[in-house]
């Protein structure tokens, strides 16, 4: 999972860059592994710049003000199966044909069956292990297969097209010819999110802005959004700035991840025209009913069972509060969250004191001691994190703990994008709920039910309608001979249905089991190296890192 953004500005005087750091810091939460920007200047000239790190680290001052041109496209990138510091940071560039600069979130499935296209059919080379290379150059290939000077909007959505129906799994792209414009496509089941928005601006000119998250467009004022669909794409060119949307192929279900409201997306988002908070408290409501009827089952009241629900922050709050106000329980913020905990320092002769989770969270004893308490949190992966968490609420004195996860048991692998572990090492994998609980050292633990958590995320028309209307309202009053050139009166379909691969092991692009052996053996020789041992507390941020190419000036 990795957030990807693409600007492209009316005014020519304009350099992009610094809106697209901004946008990075509204999708941080996406990707913290690495960051990039590529901006396209005068003359089709490329200014890159991109590190492991955050976004605040890798883009100083100084490096900003050196990338030149008003579009440009970024990349935030999620750690993935062996994926860390081994391989390159996006966006990927190839200079033939036209100078391609791309962005990618999600992950391929036949990746292996593509490589070996690239090899024997195509004549590229590959260099990293990172689908994203692969998905890059499948485009220059079809691309290139026109041999024009200059293409068109129709040669690119042909190569879009050929690109399509060579590639499977879960994907949502931005993308930039050198000299020519900006590009975004949606794989044809939906599985990544990825809108397109427009902002009319005074003297009557627009700008759009390609982005993973709704909170993007809204925050930077683009005023007029919407979703783009499964296997559409859509490009802007920079003479005319026309957004051409072309249904590339049809789609084939329209089923985004339900792992982006369980607990990727921004809870400020709308994607899908699913507002991510609304399906959230809907998630502590049902949760909070599967509670009850629990208790109702063994002729008992909840409110005599549990004294007090605390939430493991951060993802879980709102779900968290939605719960206790249901079921009529206190909500008490047990757990203080160190929001400054970033790297550490791990010197050749100390081992690590300290458990990951702990130097996130500190358990206050006086919401704690004495009383039984309901820990709500948005999923339980490997069990390791909730087993610490466990622990900490009864050292710090509860009586009893029980555990609510927002979603159904994790069994499977997540395979579009966000590496949760290989299904053996999951806590649900081959485990009954009672199981799970032991293992992780709770008196109980409850799970929501899967078609409760489907109900949760729901389109709701009156909220979309409404933020549309709000956006637009300042427009209108300004001006109203401007209009926008992103129809709204779009049919957009309703959802099909979610892809629930982690809860059922039947994932929505087919049987996966190849794929899946290919990740665990490329996990296995990672672990074999010790070189990713510790993820998620190493944070690496070697400025050495940092990939500048081409230094232009303001
Ligand atoms: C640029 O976009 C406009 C409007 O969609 C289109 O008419 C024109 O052909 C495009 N130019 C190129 C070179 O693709
Ligand atoms: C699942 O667990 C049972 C007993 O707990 C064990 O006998 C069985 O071998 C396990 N299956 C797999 C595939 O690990
Ligand atoms: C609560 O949801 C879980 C998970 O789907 C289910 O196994 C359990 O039966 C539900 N409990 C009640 C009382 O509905
Ligand atoms: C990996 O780490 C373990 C324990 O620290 C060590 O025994 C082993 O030799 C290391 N393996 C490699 C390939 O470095
Ligand atoms: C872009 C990306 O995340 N690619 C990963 C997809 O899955 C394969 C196999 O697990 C990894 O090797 C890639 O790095």
């Amino acid at each position: 999972m990795c957030g990807i953004l693409a600007i492209i500005s009316s005014d020519s005087n304009v350099n992009v860059a610094s809106e697209l750091f901004d946008g990075s810091l509204y999708l941080q939460h996406r990707g913290q592994d690495a960051a990039g920007i590529v901006t396209c200047g005068r003359g089709g000239r490329l200014y890159q710049c991109k590190g492991n790190g955050m976004a605040r680290d890798v883009f100083t001052q100084d490096r900003m003000s050196k990338l030149v041109g008003n579009m440009g496209i970024a990349h935030l990138r999620y750690p993935t199966a062996g994926s860390s510091s081994n391989s390159e940071a996006q966006p990927f560039y190839v200079n033939a044909p036209y100078g391609i600069s791309l962005g990618h979130n999600g992950n391929l499935t036949n990746g292996d069956e593509l490589k070996k296209y690239m090899d024997e059919v195509v004549h590229r080379h590959i260099n990293t292990d990172s689908d994203s290379e692969l998905l890059l150059n499948l485009f220059a290939a079809e691309l290139a297969t026109y041999d024009k000077s200059r293409v068109n909007e129709n040669d690119i959505f042909k190569a879009l097209e050929g690109v399509f129906n060579k590639v499977k799994g879960g994907y949502a792209c931005t993308a930039m010819l050198s000299g020519y414009g900006i590009i975004g496509f949606r794989d044809p089941n939906g599985i990544r999110p990825l809108l397109i928005g427009e902002r009319l601006k005074d003297d009557g000119m627009r700008d759009y802005m390609i982005a993973s998250e709704s909170v993007v467009l809204k925050a930077h004022g683009y005023q007029v959004y919407r979703d783009i669909l499964p296997g559409e794409a859509v490009i802007i060119n920079k003479t005319d700035l026309k957004p051409v949307f072309k249904q590339v192929v049809p789609a084939k279900t329209y089923t985004p991840d339900i792992f982006e409201y369980v607990y990727f997306a921004r809870p400020d988002s709308v994607l899908d025209g699913i507002s991510v908070y609304r399906s959230r408290l809907l998630m502590g409501e049902k949760l909070a009913s599967n509670i009850t009827n629990y208790y109702k089952s063994l002729n008992k009241n909840v409110l005599d069972e549990i004294d007090v629900v605390i939430p493991v922050p951060d993802t879980s709050r709102h779900s968290a509060l939605q719960c206790a106000i249901s079921l009529n329980i206190p909500y008490r913020e047990g757990f203080i969250k160190n929001r400054y905990v970033g790297r550490t320092f791990i010197m050749p002769d100390q081992k690590q004191r300290q458990s990951s989770v702990r130097r996130k969270l500190n358990a206050m004893a006086s919401e704690f001691y004495g009383k039984s308490v309901l820990l709500v949190d948005d999923s339980i992966v490997r069990g390791t994190t909730s087993q610490e968490i466990v622990n900490m609420a009864r050292e710090a004195g509860a009586k009893k703990v029980y555990f609510a996860s927002c979603s159904p048991v994790i069994r499977y692998n997540h395979i579009y994008g966000i590496d949760l572990a290989d299904n053996k090492q999951l806590v649900g994998y081959n485990r009954s709920e009672i199981e799970i609980s032991n293992k992780i050292g709770a008196d109980y633990v409850f799970y929501q039910n899967l078609n409760d958590l489907i109900e949760c995320c729901q389109r709701d028309e009156l909220l979309k309608d409404r933020e549309v209307e709000l956006a637009l309202t300042p427009v209108v009053s300004r001006d109203d001979t401007i209009k926008s050139l992103i129809q709204r009166d779009v049919e957009i379909p309703p959802i099909t249905g979610f892809e629930v691969g982690v809860f059922t092991g039947e994932y929505v692009t087919g049987d996966e089991s190849q794929y899946m052996q290919r990740a665990e053996s490329v996990r296995a020789a990672n672990a074999r190296s010790n070189s990713t041992a510790s993820m998620d507390i190493i944070d690496v941020k070697a400025p050495s890192e940092i990939n500048m190419l081409n230094e232009g000036d303001y």
